[in-house]
């Protein structure tokens, strides 16, 4: 009863927390919102942000360790959920985070002056009848608990109606044992044909197989999977490089074990019935046994020995030696900088999300967050061809793993914690978000004329966290720049799923080289890149919602084309007799709620609008939407009605939607569990574009795609690289200003160009008639420019015809050695210590069980780390 035993511990200590807590809860209440922050008030001491208030509390703060045990007191004096214990002993409550708030409360409590949202939490509790195992979600609150807390079935927000889903298994252990058990019993053959066995006493054994699954069907409860047998890749994780080749169907009529039989066996392209009959096929004169794949240097991310003197010599880096110019307030997550300000929080499954965007203290977004990553493979053997992962189901939020400080982010970024409760316990991930400024290396701003050369500095500020998902590492940046415009960056890294490649052995063919010849139209679905490699295309679709509020909430899409046109002008006669062939703009509002894709040849804009506010020139004030850096528009899914995903993940079919927003109904497009029950979903996309409702001047959300078609190379190994497989989605505003506001707040440098004689003769001359309205203008900014400048030796230097605006160094800094080669030595200790890097593995007792998983090694240690203590009662999915 380990479960119960630890439960019991951090119950202990939360009464004791808990107290304390209430106090802190007591104290914040009485200091009520301050509104207002100030817009480009200068930051000038070393720390601003020691002193800096957030303008209101953090309506969505996660629940914290406290708040947390309320609920587990709350729910053992009035409920039986504890009641029962999961299998071997693991507690039933799942999940427990906060519900978020109504986007209508919150509004009123940010907006205008009303109390603010009352705290609710969520729950996914284990509940088993008979041999059936369900996930249920529930809603418990007020918080903290009074007489008015209740308990409620979590349904409003899944358009399904349900609260639950069906787990096809409930015992996970029990199907861990029995995979590997079918490997047990088949060691003979796996001997004969990988040269190795399953181990599952040793899980540690560097030359034991562990095994890969994927299901092939998950329906009411009934589950058939493929596995296959895979390498260890104890060496440096590289398991999903090393599949071996042989497969085994498995079927699960029901969650009880009983019922579970193996199926057929596949090798080399061919069926057979049994493992009997494979052996008996082995013992054939004319069997064919193929290459296997071997763990080496090949699967090693870096190479320690090799050496170039350009290797040798430490790069340039990034500096900030006065320290920040953000300010932010770590106790309610807010951050303030050059005129935007937003809160963030984070959940288990989707991650970081940002809130109430504004610019200049007006909302332009209320919410910007992850909602899914589907990953869908494609390939000609029974692993890859129907693989696919929607990553939200292992958590993108508990696998936000410490970040490596100076390399993740760079060395003067600040780092904040990720902190989540499960099965009675509170994991905190380290350093799982950082935030930072950078300068780029080209400028925001250049021009050179006959008198003058300008150009300033394009410095950005980036939140960024890593979730690392089994084999892949999917980085996400919220970029904010100073015109007013806002980025979404997707970069993937991480070692790809590949593909057994069937390539007979023969005494010659076995040890590398030779390769024989290969017909090169053989590559439907990858390339090969080992031996018995292949890589396995496959498309990543990262789903987001952008709930845009420009100029308040009545908001319509226009669709701006950009189009060819034959038009006849008068006054073009008589040298064009006929039609001018020329182009024009052609403005179309979408009026119902659809999917659109990223035009082709760019030919159309997607507006954001606020058709009842117009700027100083009386045009409509928009921010545009547009595909970003990466290689080419982020993609879509290429498959349609995929076989595999069923409904589950309907927004992966256009490259944005354009909904009205339910914030309360319809908070997101995805629910994490939608991979359990693919055919009938808690949360159906597709349900909420179907109705087509109106959209023109109505409350507006934004779904939009990141990702790519990758179709992994031999440069994909061993990892995919993040710099090409990067993709992402502007917000930019577009006749939202008067003008650029970067103007007022980047820094840079006006250089005159005129020979130095002239500038004698303008100096002498002084501002007077002799100047033209350029010259004037110049003195001006020179002039104030002056009088910003403090240092003695400026000066003397007043009339070198440079002008500089906004701050810059002046005199030699101090850099510590930390900021150029971070301290590492507290990474370990700083570490995460929740979930742990490693495999998509699911080890609960109910979880979605072998929904994707390796059986057999688990990366205790994966990317390095230890697993704390027994953790026998916490629980995953
Ligand atoms: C659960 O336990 C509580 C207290 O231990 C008890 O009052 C209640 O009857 C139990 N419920 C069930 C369904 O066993
Ligand atoms: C949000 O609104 C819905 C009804 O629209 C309500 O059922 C639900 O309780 C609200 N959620 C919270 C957290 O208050
Ligand atoms: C809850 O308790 C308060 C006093 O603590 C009391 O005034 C109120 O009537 C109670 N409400 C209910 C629904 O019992
Ligand atoms: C294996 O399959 C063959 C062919 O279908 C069948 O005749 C045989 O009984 C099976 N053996 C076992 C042990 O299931
Ligand atoms: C910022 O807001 C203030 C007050 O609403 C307004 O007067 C000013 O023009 C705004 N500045 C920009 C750059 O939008
Ligand atoms: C937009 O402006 C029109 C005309 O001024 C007005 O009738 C309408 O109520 C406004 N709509 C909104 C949502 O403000
Ligand atoms: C996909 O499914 C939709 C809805 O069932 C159907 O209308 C469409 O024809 C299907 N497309 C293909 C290519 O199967
Ligand atoms: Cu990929």
């Amino acid at each position: 009863m380990a479960s119960w035993r630890l439960l019991g511990l951090s119950i202990s200590a939360a009464v004791i927390l808990c107290s304390l807590a209430y106090l802190l809860l007591l104290s914040a209440s009485t200091s009520g919102p301050i509104r207002q922050p100030p817009f480009y008030s200068s930051a000038s001491s070393k720390h601003p942000h020691r002193h800096f208030q957030a303008p209101a509390e953090n309506p969505w703060t996660e629940l914290d360790e406290a708040e947390a045990s309320q609920v587990y007191i709350w729910l053992h004096e009035n409920t039986n959920i504890f009641n029962s214990t999961g299998a071997r002993g693991s507690s039933p409550l799942n999940l427990i985070e906060l519900l978020r708030p109504n986007k209508s409360s919150v509004v009123d409590y940010l907006d205008h002056n009303g109390p603010i949202p009352d705290r609710w939490a969520r729950l996914s509790v284990v509940e088993t009848k008979d041999d059936d195992a369900f996930i249920v979600e529930y809603m418990v609150g007020p918080l903290p608990p009074s007489n008015e807390t209740q308990i409620l079935p979590l349904t409003y927000c899944h358009n399904s109606g349900r609260n639950y889903v069906q787990s096809p298994i409930s015992d996970v252990f029990a199907l861990l044992e029995w995979a590997l058990s079918i490997g047990e019993d088949a060691s003979d053959v796996t001997l004969d044909l990988l040269g190795a066995k399953t181990n599952r006493h040793d899980p540690d054994d560097p030359n034991g197989l562990v095994m890969g699954s994927r299901p092939a069907l998950i329906d009411s409860g009934r589950m058939v999977h493929w596995l296959e047998f895979f390498g260890p890749g104890m060496k440096s994780d590289g398991r999903s490089l090393l599949p071996q080749g042989l497969y085994v169907k498995l079927n699960l009529p029901s969650a009880s074990p009983e019922t579970w039989t193996t199926g057929e066996w596949f090798y080399n392209g061919i069926l057979y019935d049994n493992v009997t009959m494979l052996r008996g096929a082995m013992a054939s004169p004319g069997f064919e046994r193929l290459t296997v794949n071997e763990d080496g240097a090949w699967t090693d991310t870096e190479d320690f020995t090799a050496s170039t003197p350009e290797r040798d010599m430490p790069p340039p880096v990034s500096i900030q030696p006065y320290g920040p110019r953000y300010r932010l307030d770590r106790s309610e997550n807010y951050l303030s900088w050059m005129g935007f300000s937003f809160y963030f929080s984070t959940s288990q499954a989707t991650a970081l999300s940002l809130f109430d965007i504004r610019y200049n203290n007006s909302r332009i977004i209320y919410q910007l967050g992850l909602q899914e990553a589907l990953a869908h493979y494609a390939g000609v053997e029974p692993m890859q061809s129907g693989l696919h992962f929607l990553d939200t189901f292992f958590g993108m939020g508990k696998m936000m793993f410490s970040l490596v400080p100076g390399l993740d982010c760079p060395g003067h970024a600040e780092y904040m914690d990720m902190s989540y409760h499960r099965g009675g316990k509170m994991y905190t991930n380290r350093n799982a978000i950082c935030v930072f400024e950078y300068t780029s290396d080209a400028p925001l701003q250049r021009h050179t004329s006959a008198f003058s050369a300008t150009v300033s500095r394009n410095t950005y500020l980036v939140v960024r966290s890593v979730s690392t998902v089994g084999n892949y590492d999917y980085t996400i940046d919220y970029i904010f720049y100073l015109d007013g415009s806002v980025e979404v960056k997707l970069r993937a890294s991480g070692y790809i799923f590949g593909a057994f490649h069937a390539e007979p052995r023969s005494s010659t063919s076995f040890s590398f080289p030779p390769l024989p010849q290969r017909d090169s139209s053989a590559n439907e679905y990858g390339y090969r890149v080992h031996p018995a490699l292949h890589t396995s295309m496959h498309d990543h679709v990262v789903n987001f919602r952008a709930d845009f509020d420009i100029c308040g909430t009545a908001n319509t899409v226009v669709r701006t084309s950009i189009e060819p046109l034959q038009r006849t002008y008068h006054w073009d006669r008589p040298e064009v007799p006929g039609l001018r062939n020329t182009m024009h703009m052609v403005h179309r509002p979408v009026t119902h709620e659809t999917g659109l894709d990223w035009p082709k040849n760019s030919g159309e804009m997607y507006l954001i609008t606020a058709p009842n506010d117009t700027n100083k020139w009386g045009e409509t004030r928009a921010y545009r939407i547009l595909p970003g850096t990466g290689m080419g528009n982020p993609a879509r899914l290429t498959i349609v009605n995929s076989t595999a995903l069923g409904a589950s993940a309907p927004w992966s079919s256009s490259d944005l939607w354009i909904l009205r927003n339910h914030p309360s109904t319809e908070p997101g497009s995805a629910h994490h569990l939608n991979a359990l029950e693919p055919l009938s979903p808690l949360v159906d996309f597709a349900k909420m574009v179907a109705d087509r409702e109106v959209v023109e001047k109505e409350d507006l959300v934004v779904y939009f795609n990141l990702g790519g078609h990758h179709v992994p190379s031999s440069q994909d190994i061993p990892n995919t690289l993040m710099h090409t497989s990067a993709s992402s989605v502007v917000f930019m505003p577009f006749n939202y200003f008067d003008e650029d506001v970067s103007k007022a707040v980047r820094q840079g440098v006006r250089v005159d160009r005129r020979p130095k004689k002239e500038n004698i003769v303008v100096a002498a001359g002084g501002v007077g008639a002799e100047l033209d309205g350029e010259a004037a203008k110049e003195e001006v900014r020179r002039s104030s420019n002056r009088a910003a400048r403090s240092g003695p030796t400026e000066k003397s230097k007043e009339d070198d015809g440079v002008s500089w605006f906004g701050a810059r160094y002046t005199t030699p800094v101090l850099v510590s050695e930390a900021m150029l080669s971070p301290d590492l030595s507290h990474y370990m200790k700083e570490r995460d210590d929740g979930e742990q890097g490693g495999w998509k593995t699911v080890r609960n007792n109910v979880g979605g069980g072998l929904y994707g998983l390796f059986v057999g090694k688990e990366r205790e240690g994966g990317r390095g780390h230890q697993r704390d203590g027994d953790d026998g009662g916490r629980l995953d999915w």
